[in-house]
């Protein structure tokens, strides 16, 4: 039987530094609006979509940084997103920097929401990947300082059976790591959201500068294949506070192939039906994990080079 949903990536064009929430929010209702004509049942937004791409820049000042981050979420700022949902009875995935109170301390974490179509939170993921520094580098045009901003996120890979399916969340730099899909697919995943930045020069290789696009496409296409999952990948892009961003947002099959793709690199909603139940003829045939994979042969190679083993369902 046919599990078929309309999913919608809802990219966004740049967003400047001094933009307020409320016009952001605001570009995001039109997409969701959009989306509801469509009949999409979740529409997907990139990482840190409420704000500029703000790693790109050393800031010292702790009040200023506080003001890219949100201390709650749903806030009073975010809160239309969560109306519209309900609203339009429609799903919102969305990245955003969030500021967490624990044990008395603070902590500033790369995350994205899961939102049903009722408006409630289904679930929430802390990007594990972080990229780039700590401390700014000399000579670069544009720093890359998640590794100043954030923590690695703290909940593991969770899936979570939600619109029909079973469902995670990557935020970017994850997308490029194979053992971040396989701890997905070995919990059965059927839909990876994943929101992106990824700025179109890369100081520290300039050489690869040329395969950005190539190299997107490349781990999102393998990633759905080798775990047999469909995924809906959604960059900011477009020209942002003077750094050019990847647009080429896309919805990939679980057979690699790309089957909606942006063609502008502005707020652009790209749109598929998707049969979750395509998963199957990749999940049960040549990525049968349980018929072929061979955990103990992985094993024997983890103790002798000493690499840890990511956990299934960590
Ligand atoms: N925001 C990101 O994680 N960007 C990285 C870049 C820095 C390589 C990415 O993987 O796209």
């Amino acid at each position: 039987m046919a599990r078929v949903i309309t999913v919608a990536a809802a990219q966004l064009g740049p967003v400047p530094r001094d933009a307020s929430r409320g016009t952001v929010v605001a570009r995001m209702v039109a997409l969701m609006e959009q989306a509801a004509q469509v009949r999409a049942a979740l529409v997907v937004f990139p990482e840190l979509a409420l704000t500029s791409f703000f790693p790109r820049w050393a800031i010292d000042d702790d009040s200023v940084l506080n003001g890219f981050f949100e201390s709650s979420m749903p806030s009073r700022e975010t809160q239309p997103l969560f109306a519209t949902a309900r609203r339009l009875q429609l799903g919102v995935c969305f990245g955003y920097a969030e500021l967490a109170r624990q044990a008395g301390s603070l902590r500033r974490f790369n995350s994205s929401a899961l939102v049903g179509p009722d408006g409630s939170l289904i679930g929430h993921y802390r990007k594990v990947h972080l990229p780039g520094d700590r401390e700014p580098q000399p000579g670069f045009e544009h720093q890359h300082l998640e590794k100043r901003y954030f923590e690695t996120g703290d909940l593991g890979f969770p899936v979570w059976r939600a619109f029909g399916g079973v469902v995670g969340m990557l935020i970017c730099n994850d997308r490029r790591w194979p053992e971040a899909w396989r701890v997905l697919g070995l919990q059965a995943v059927e839909l990876v959201l994943i929101g992106y930045n990824t700025p179109m020069r890369n100081p520290e290789a300039p050489e690869h500068d040329r395969l950005v696009a190539f190299q997107h496409s490349l781990v999102l296409q393998s990633g759905c294949y080798q775990n047999g999952t469909w995924a809906v990948a959604v960059g900011k892009a477009g020209i942002e506070e003077g750094q050019a961003m990847l647009p080429d947002s896309m919805v990939v099959a679980p057979s690699g192939e790309i089957v909606a793709r942006a063609t502008t690199s502005g707020d652009e909603l790209v749109v598929a039906e998707i049969d979750l139940d395509a998963t199957r003829s990749y999940k049960t045939t040549i990525f049968d994990f349980g018929a072929h994979r061979v955990p103990q042969a992985y094993r024997m190679i983890i103790e002798r080079t000493g690499a840890e083993p990511p956990e299934a369902g960590t």
